[in-house]
């Protein structure tokens, strides 16, 4: 069972809801046990119009933002993805843990090649104890910039939200808009050496919104009635930015992130990270009249970019058509570099952790890993003819690794084979030179890394602490960092160098939000603890996607454990070669 809900060639964007009721009726006759659904991919270009000019854009079935796919917790997908255009292609199912079936993850040269033009995988993507809002995407060079869509994972059958029944849910991704076409965009990043070029907007369900030219019709606008609670299930897609959300007049409660539940809180605004989902129960509770929902972008570093408010459109039933422009005034959002507004909305989340909802943070570590996370320079390939500082070209490390792809084969199939030469597994568990790392000057001797694909090899079921720890290289900013393969949980986080001895004293090991991304604040540091129980091969990465470019990603192996349930799953007939 799926449907659209944006299907983009409607000029009125109004959202048709896809009402609980109605699936839990046609669930009926799927019987109760999981489900297996199947879904095509066809990868095609197709032309879209945003900010007054047409475009080529990558696509799904020809949508844009691609489909978006309805589960039961438990259930499972097997996608057979098409790629009829002439570039290379992965999928990633961005939060689904896939146990044991790294060979569906996604990332490119991580778990799998490209499918190339003309060529065909399918891919089955396992949900276990995922539940609330995860999503798909691209994961090869920059085609996530428009391929890419919501997935909602309702309760088992029988079960219930651990919440009062929504009237409905409205999907809303945030994703970012470039004129320039991506391929092109991406071309000149690399071969610039520099900042990518700014995108042209910030799009909530692929539309900028009125305060663009050309976008006032296409703006998303959402049927509400007076009285009824809406569950907005957020997601950003964005590639560059973290992002402040808000609706003008009604306040949020927040109920899940990163398709697990929270203990709900209200908030008159949201922060969201690229990689993350937040679900927020929005109550129509105010005068019947159109209200905004808007969004911008949060930046510690970019605050003098002059990018315009992203605005979509909340209308109550019977309210007068006429108050959608000018008549009408924006939510408060946060300033653009509030980095206090950033880390306190996401320091709120805590997990249910009741009976119903357990959580099982490790409360005794047995591997402890502490990673650098940094902006770096290299030299330029050519004789100082890079954009970045000193005609350096920019570069960006865990633990002073510059991650560098190997493309003739994958790391999964690598290691599953037994195949050497394509990646070294001795990615350091701590930074290889320690200095105070968030000092307001560092010396220049700091910012140059090592380059190369390096994994780190957890043993089965350790209990592993992960400290990501901000630096001040060319200045701090913050980096969400995503994992595959599974969940964290987030036991901690504060500004300045994380001290050993007395921070673990702030752990929260109570009820730790368990998330996929978590943004390690500007010169500060969070600490991540899981068990290694997901055998595979899992890529570790900055979801800004130009950090991600730049090398500030790395690989975790978690070795088969001893019983049969412990070791990987055989990979499919099907997987793309290099
Ligand atoms: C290096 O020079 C080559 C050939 O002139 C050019 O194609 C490439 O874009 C340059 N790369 C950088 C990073 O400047
Ligand atoms: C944003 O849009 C508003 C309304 O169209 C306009 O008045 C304002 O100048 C714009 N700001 C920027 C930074 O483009
Ligand atoms: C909108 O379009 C008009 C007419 O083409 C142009 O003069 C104006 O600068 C544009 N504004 C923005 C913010 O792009
Ligand atoms: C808006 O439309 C209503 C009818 O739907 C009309 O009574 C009212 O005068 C209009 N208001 C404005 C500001 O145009
Ligand atoms: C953030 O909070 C810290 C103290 O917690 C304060 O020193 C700082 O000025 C605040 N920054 C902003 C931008 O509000
Ligand atoms: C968030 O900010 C408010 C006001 O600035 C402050 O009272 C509160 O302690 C902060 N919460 C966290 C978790 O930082
Ligand atoms: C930064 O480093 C310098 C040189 O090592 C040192 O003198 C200074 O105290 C440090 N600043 C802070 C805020 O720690
Ligand atoms: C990073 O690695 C390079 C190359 O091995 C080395 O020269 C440099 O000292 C290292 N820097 C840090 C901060 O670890
Ligand atoms: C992992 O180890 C813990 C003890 O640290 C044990 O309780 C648990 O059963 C183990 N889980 C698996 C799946 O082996
Ligand atoms: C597409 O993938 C293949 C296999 O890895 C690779 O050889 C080729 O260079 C890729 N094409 C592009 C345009 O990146
Ligand atoms: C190879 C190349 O493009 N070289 C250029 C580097 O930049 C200098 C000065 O900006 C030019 O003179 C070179 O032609
Ligand atoms: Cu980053």
């Amino acid at each position: 069972m799926s449907s659209s809900h944006f299907n983009s060639s409607s000029a009125a964007a109004v959202a048709a809801f896809h009402l609980l009721g109605l699936l839990l009726f046609c669930s009926f006759f799927h019987g109760h046990a999981a489900a297996v659904r199947h879904h095509t991919f066809v990868v095609k270009e197709a032309p879209f119009t945003r900010l007054c000019s047409t475009k080529n854009i990558m696509t799904i079935n020809g949508n844009f933002p691609g489909e978006t796919l309805y589960v039961n917790k438990g259930d499972t997908l097997i996608v057979d993805v098409v790629n009829s255009s002439p570039h290379n292609i992965t999928i990633h199912w961005h939060g689904v843990n896939q146990p044991r079936y790294p060979w569906a993850d996604g990332p490119e040269y991580i778990t799998q090649c490209p499918i190339q033009p003309g060529g065909k995988f399918t891919q089955k993507v396992i949900f276990t104890t995922e539940e609330g809002t995860l999503w798909w995407h691209a994961h090869s060079e920059w085609t996530r910039a428009t391929v890419y869509g919501a997935i909602v994972v309702y309760p088992k059958k029988a079960d219930t939200f651990p919440f009062p029944k929504p009237h409905a849910d409205v999907p809303i991704i945030f994703g970012e808009w470039w004129k320039q076409d991506i391929f092109e965009l991406f071309e000149n990043f690399l071969q610039s050496g520099g900042d990518p070029e700014v995108s042209d907007a910030i799009t909530i369900n692929g539309q900028p919104g009125d305060r663009f030219n050309c976008s006032t019709q296409d703006m998303f606008k959402v049927a509400v009635e007076q009285g009824k609670t809406y569950l907005l299930r957020l997601i950003n897609a964005a590639m560059q930015d973290i992002l402040f959300f808000s609706v003008a007049n009604h306040r949020l409660t927040v109920v899940g992130t990163d398709g697990t539940y929270l203990k709900p809180f209200e908030s008159d605004y949201i922060t969201i990270s690229p990689g993350q989902t937040i679900d927020v129960l929005l109550h129509a509770n105010q005068p019947i009249d159109n209200y905004y929902m808007a969004a911008k972008f949060y930046s510690s570093a970019r605050a003098a970019v002059n990018l315009n408010t992203t605005t979509a459109m909340l209308r109550y039933k019977r309210a007068a058509a006429n108050s959608t422009t000018t008549t009408l005034s924006l939510p408060a959002l946060p300033a653009t570099a509030d980095t206090n507004a950033s880390v306190n909305f996401t320091a709120r989340f805590r997990s249910l952790a009741d009976k119903k909802h357990p959580i099982d943070v490790p409360t005794k570590v047995d591997t402890n890993l502490y990673f650098t996370v940094s902006m770096n320079v290299l030299p330029c390939p050519n004789s100082s003819n890079c954009t970045g500082p000193n005609g350096d070209r920019l570069a960006a490390s865990v633990n002073n690794v510059s991650f560098v792809p190997t493309t003739s084969m994958d790391v999964l199939r690598a290691y599953y084979e037994g195949i050497g030469g394509v990646y070294g597994d001795d990615f350091p568990a701590k930074p290889p030179v320690s200095f105070d790392f968030t000092n307001l000057t560092i010396p220049a001797v700091y910012r140059t890394p090592a380059t190369g694909n390096k994994v780190r090899v957890l043993e089965y079921n350790s209990s592993v602490e992960l400290v990501f720890q901000g630096t001040n290289l060319l200045g701090g900013v913050d980096h969400p960092m995503h994992l595959h393969g599974t969940n964290f949980y987030v036991v901690g986080s504060g500004f300045g160098n994380f001290d050993r001895v007395n921070d673990p004293n702030g752990y929260n090991l109570v009820d730790p939000p368990f998330q996929n991304t978590i943004a390690v604040p500007r010169n500060g540091w969070v600490a991540v603890r899981f068990r290694a129980t997901n055998p595979g091969v899992w890529f570790m990465h900055c979801h800004l996607e130009r950090h991600a470019s730049w090398g500030m990603d790395m690989t975790f192996i978690v070795k088969d454990g001893k019983g049969k349930n412990a070791k990987m799953l055989p990979p499919p007939p099907d997987m793309p070669r290099c």
